[in-house]
């Protein structure tokens, strides 16, 4: 078994399915977590789902991720578009990362257009809602499986 593909995600997402539907969709952080283990487990990798409120805390699990993880999938949501920590934390993993988000920040408010998390990620999944997830672990497997 590889090492696991760890699945980050950013502040509010633990009250994912509770607000805004029509931007996020229905469906839960739990439901998301389910669907990525599935996918992640039909291509021969387990994962490690965690979310955070806390900035620091994120950088100390992308951190961890330099030694225990075989691919990064983080949706970092507002700290995407303001963390440089989450940034630099990103810059020095030394496996392929992929940034993920529920909605198209690309179409939405001009102050969700930049992230900084785009200047280290390998590629980026945007508005499929908890699809964006799913596709996000496939690139990863594929990322670990090429590297
Ligand atoms: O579309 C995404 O996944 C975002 O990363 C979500 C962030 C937003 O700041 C980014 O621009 C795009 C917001 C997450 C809010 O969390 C929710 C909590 C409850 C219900 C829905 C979303």
């Amino acid at each position: 078994m590889p090492k696991p593909i760890y699945v980050l995600s950013g502040p509010n997402l633990n009250l994912l399915g509770s607000r805004e539907p029509d931007i996020y969709g229905h469906q839960t952080l739990d439901d998301v977590r389910a669907l990525c283990e599935a996918r992640a487990a039909a291509l021969g990798h387990a994962i490690v789902f965690r979310q955070s409120n806390h900035e620091g805390e994120l950088v100390d699990w992308i951190q961890e991720a330099r030694e225990a993880a075989c691919a990064l999938v983080l949706n970092p949501a507002a700290y995407g578009h303001t963390s440089i920590a989450i940034l630099d934390a990103l810059k020095m993993l030394n496996v392929p990362v992929v940034e993920c988000h529920l909605s198209n920040p690309a179409a939405r408010e001009s102050f969700r257009r930049k992230t900084y998390v785009s200047l280290a990620a390998t590629g980026v999944v945007s508005g499929f809602g908890a699809n964006s997830y799913v596709l996000a672990v496939e690139a990863a497997a594929g990322l670990a499986h090429s590297s």
